[in-house]
């Protein structure tokens, strides 16, 4: 059932600074269970693919290039109403605004570099599940 995940990229900035541990503590702590999980570094191109939808946005260049500038940890989470739960666990996009104890807020420097996706609704969470991890790739 897609309703009860969620999708989530631990960012560039994050795995650089040596954070991965911590956030997935963060993730496991707050009752989620990893479907799939995988660390990559996208290209220009699928950073450009995956975020398609901001196209229009006037910080799409700079976006593309910060996802593709290290690895990232990408993973599909499950828990009852996921999406929700998984954006109060990460706070607010820009990280001054997001509450305290959130993954943001101790682990984001900006609204650019902000350490952690999660995805909006449902629907999205399925398609950036299986842009990222094939069927056989989830359990
Ligand atoms: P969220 O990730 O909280 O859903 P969105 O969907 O508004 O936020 O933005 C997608 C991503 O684009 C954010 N995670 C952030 O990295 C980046 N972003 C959003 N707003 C800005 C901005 N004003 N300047 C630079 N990057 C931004």
């Amino acid at each position: 059932m897609a309703t009860n995940r969620t999708f989530t990229m631990i960012k560039p900035d994050a795995v650089k600074a040596g954070h991965t541990g911590a956030i997935l503590a963060h993730i496991n702590k707050a009752g989620f269970r990893i479907v799939a999980m995988k660390k990559t570094h996208l290209s220009a191109q699928k950073a450009g693919e995956f975020y398609a939808v901001h196209k229009e946005r006037p910080f799409y260049g700079e976006l593309v290039e910060f996802m593709s500038s290290g690895p990232i940890v990408a993973a599909i989470l499950e828990k009852d109403n996921a999406i929700a739960d998984f954006r109060t666990l990460i706070g607010a996009t820009n990280p001054v605004e997001a509450a305290e104890g959130t993954i943001r807020a101790l682990y984001a420097t900006s609204i650019g570099e902000n350490a952690v996706h999660g995805a909006d609704s449902d629907e999205n969470a399925h398609i950036e599940g299986n842009f990222h991890f094939a069927g056989t790739e989830m359990f």
